[in-house]
């Protein structure tokens, strides 16, 4: 469990935060899990908006809440919580009904969630690439010189690596953009992942059983994600296209996914583009 100790936090009204609250985006995967997760369970929280696309998440304020500036972050009764899926573990633990983590699986569904969560980047390069596609650096030089200078840098009380790999990355994408190598290499890795999915899903209706469960949570957010990006399910992992169909009718579900009308029309720019350079997600993975 990541939950932040004194030492790591400089933002310190959030230590007199009463209740549940969640500093969340709208368009984030792994926030849209967390409130797809809250409201399966009906958990009452309160919201508090961190705008991504202006780089509110590198700044002080947020940065002195959680070191290592990613989305979803969880306050409860003034303790801070981060990573998606063990504030997803942890409030299953404070709020065991219903039952979104099968009895005697603790384990396993947490190795599970560690595993989706190891292709997270995966996941943003194929975002980048062929949902959000912004024109220039996704992530201004003065952002990330914001980010690498403000919060405390710790976690638990020990310097903590997440910052310099997510810079890393960001300044990467500014120098080569997310090219058709790397584009082509994470798709690929998803291939794989979805046929093992679509494998389970020949034998029952939910990935660990008869009834739903975290992990279909969590893989639903990153076919839904793909789905965006032009990734041909209905081509490649039938029954996956079926099984997230069926999720997204469901309103808990189809709320937290619902695009606003600009979003929208970014995304048809996007793909009309990709489409007349020849260059969609399919052809640049070779599917
Ligand atoms: N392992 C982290 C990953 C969190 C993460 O990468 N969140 C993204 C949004 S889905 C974020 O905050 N990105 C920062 C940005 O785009 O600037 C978790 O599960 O919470």
């Amino acid at each position: 469990m990541v939950q932040l100790v004194d030492s790591d936090i400089r933002t310190r009204e959030v230590l007199g935060w009463k209740g549940l609250h969640v500093l969340h985006f709208m368009e984030s995967s792994c926030s849209q899990k967390l409130r797809i997760f809250l409201n399966l369970k009906g958990i009452e929280w309160e919201s508090h908006l961190v705008d991504l696309f202006t780089g509110e998440n590198f700044r002080a304020w947020f940065l002195g809440i959680n070191p290592r500036g990613l989305v979803p972050v969880l306050v409860h009764d003034g303790v801070v919580h981060i990573e998606s899926n063990d504030i997803i573990q942890y409030l299953e633990k404070t709020f065991p009904a219903p039952k979104l983590i099968p009895a005697g699986y603790e384990n396993e569904v947490a190795a599970l969630l560690k595993h989706e969560d190891d292709l997270h980047l995966d996941l943003r390069t194929l975002s980048f690439r062929f949902v959000f596609a912004p024109p220039g650096p996704p992530k201004p030089a003065e952002s990330l010189k914001s980010y690498a200078l403000n919060g405390s840098g710790m976690v638990r009380g020990s310097k903590d690596h997440t910052r310099e790999i997510q810079i890393e990355f960001w300044e990467r994408a500014a120098r080569e953009g997310f090219t058709d190598e790397r584009s082509r290499a994470s798709a690929q890795k998803f291939r794989a992942e979805f046929e093992e999915l679509d494998k389970r899903l020949a034998k029952r209706p939910y990935l660990m059983g008869d009834t739903l469960s975290v992990l279909d949570i969590a893989w639903f957010i990153y076919a839904h994600r793909l789905s965006l990006a032009g990734y041909p399910f209905a081509r490649l992992h039938p029954r996956v296209n079926a099984w997230v169909d069926r999720l997204r009718a469901r309103p808990e579900f189809a709320r937290e996914i619902a695009m606003p009308p600009e979003s929208v029309t970014r995304l048809e720019a996007t793909h009309r583009a990709h489409a007349m350079a020849g260059k969609m997600l399919e052809t640049v993975a070779g599917f």
